[in-house]
Parts: structure tokens; sequence; C-alpha cells
């Protein structure tokens, strides 16, 4: 029977299947001697053993991985931030954006407290990168406002990420519709929910697919991303790269770039460029600290 590991707790297991049946496995010895371990969201055949327990035989391949926290699978990440309350910081958007996409995954971007902000401001950071990512303003007080990202969503594996305070464990609440996790009240007083993941446990939406609830994807450094890789992970520059003069330009200063051309030009937004510059010069300033 195949199926999805949903929990793992002290050794054991819990596996999802198709039926909705959930299962406390063990894992095949074999796997340990292999030095393979089994994740929150990955894929297994099981067998089901006389006493109801069973045992996870085989880890289907991975679409992806993830060490901190340790889960496979994720289709789609959603990076969240706050329209206000804290202030949105592009500089810390674009370093989540561009770890998911060296990550491959789908992204999705959400503005969240979009109550607390005014028009403008919700459209100023909807005007940076609605042309790059799908973006969804939602207020996670307002549940009716998340039903358009919710609707995005059926049927994946989903990954919330962002900054910490942005309304990630909140939205993830009215996601689920559910009040386990007791975060869904906003209290201005200590400006954070209550809850505080230690596992990483996947749950059921309910318009199908499925949500990570972790505890991390919540501060990044660029990761091994290389100087030459960075322009690939900003998807407006893609199309550009190869065009501009010279094979090895990097966007800085370099004359007849096609990227800073286009920053003029207004397709791709200064905001934008200008936080690539700064994870360009942090990848630099971390290779020069290698050598000291
Ligand atoms: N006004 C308002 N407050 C929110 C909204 N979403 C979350 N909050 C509050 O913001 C704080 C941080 O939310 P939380 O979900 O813990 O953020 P996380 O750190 O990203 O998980 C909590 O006090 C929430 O009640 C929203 O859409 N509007
Ligand atoms: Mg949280
Ligand atoms: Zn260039």
């Amino acid at each position: 029977m195949t199926g999805i590991i949903i929990k793992g707790i002290a050794g054991f297991y819990y596996v999802k299947t198709k039926d909705g049946m959930v299962y406390q496995c063990r894992a095949r010895g074999i796997f340990k001697k292999d030095g393979i371990v089994p994740m929150v969201g990955d894929r297994v055949e099981i067998t089901v053993l006389p006493d109801g327990d069973a045992v996870v035989d085989q880890i289907l391949p991975r679409k992806n991985e993830f060490i901190r926290p340790p889960v496979a699978n994720v289709d789609t990440f959603v990076i969240v931030a706050a329209a206000k309350n804290p202030d949105p910081n592009l500089g810390i958007i674009d370093k989540f954006l561009v770890m998911a996409e060296k990550n491959r995954t789908e992204i999705i971007l959400c503005i969240n407290k979009s109550d607390l902000a005014k028009a403008d401001e919700l459209e100023m950071v909807k005007a940076v990168y609605k042309s790059v990512y799908p973006v969804y303003c939602v207020s996670a007080v307002k549940p009716e406002t998340i039903l358009p990202l919710e609707q995005a969503l059926a049927g994946r594996n989903v990954a919330l990420a962002g900054p910490s305070g942005a309304g990630k464990s909140t939205i993830l609440n009215v996601l689920q519709r559910s009040e386990l996790m007791e975060t869904g009240h906003v209290s201005s007083k200590t400006g954070r929910g209550r809850h505080t993941t230690r596992h990483a446990e996947l749950f059921e939406m309910p318009l199908g697919g499925m949500i990570f609830d972790t505890p991390g994807f919540t501060s990044f450094e660029i990761p091994d991303v290389a100087e030459e890789e960075l322009p690939h992970l900003y998807p407006e520059f893609t199309a550009l790269l190869g065009m501009c003069r010279y094979d090895n330009c990097r966007h800085l200063k370099e004359p007849g770039c096609a990227v800073r051309a286009a920053v003029a030009g207004g397709s791709i937004k200064k905001e934008r460029y200008r936080s690539y510059v700064m994870q360009l010069l942090e990848i630099r300033e971390r290779e020069k600290n290698k050598y000291l």
C-alpha cells in the first residue's frame, strides 16, 4: 500500500494512506544500515502487519528534500510577508525567494496583514513582484480573503516560509480551518502567535493537498549559491542572460549589460535589482572570508 509520512516521532512514522487511514510504522532495518532516514512528506510503500501496525518497505523517489526542517517533496513554497507590522523588508523577501528558486519549487508570494496597510502601501509591494510571481494579498483575520490562495494551493504539498511575525502560523490555521493550534487570535500585545512548532508535520487541507507545519523555513542565509548562479535565480533576468556584451557579466558596472538596460527601461524592477546586487556582494564577502 502507498501512503505519505505525515509525522515522525521517536522512531515511529505515521503514514496516511489514500483511504484516509493512518498507520503507525517502523522503518525496515535496512534503511538504517543504508543510512536512509525517512522524512515527513515521503511517499512510501508499507505493509500492514497482523497487529495493525505497519512497516515502511520502500521510500519512493523524492522530488526534493530539506535538512532544516527535515521534510521531503515540497511542491510549492508560499513566501509569506506582512504588509505592515513588521513592515515589508524586500531584501529579506528576496532572500526567501532566492532560496525557494534554488530548490526548484513552485513559488507563490503572499502578502499578509492587508487589513493593516493602506491600499497604496499594499500596491507598492505588489508592483515589485506581480510580473514575476503570483501574488496574493490576504488578511489572516479575514479568512474569506484567503480563499483564492487556498484554491491555488489545492492538491499540492505546500510549505509556508517567511520572516517571523509575518503570520504563517495564523494563515496555516485558517488553511486547516482548525483551532487546534490556538494562534488564530490577534494579540497586539505580544505581536506573536502562541503556537511553537517542534516537529515537522503534514496536515491535510480541506480543498485537497497537504501543508507542512514546520518550525523552520524562517531564517535562511543565501544557501550555497555561487556568484554565477545568482542571476538564474531571478526569473525576470533569465531571458536576458547571454545577451550582455561579456559572457561573464555579473550585471554590476559592465558596459553593454542587458540586465541593467532592462532596469533602466523598467521591465526589471529596481528594487529587485537592488536585492540582486546586495546578495551578490554578500556572496563575494562570504567567499572572501573563506580565505581569511
Ligand atoms: N492584523 C493582523 N494581524 C495578524 C494577521 N496575521 C497574523 N497576525 C498577527 O501577527 C502575529 C504573528 O503571527 P504568526 O502567525 O505567529 O506569525 P509567524 O511568525 O509568521 O508564524 C500574531 O499576533 C497574529 O495574530 C493579519 O492578517 N492581520
Ligand atoms: Mg509561527
Ligand atoms: Zn549583464
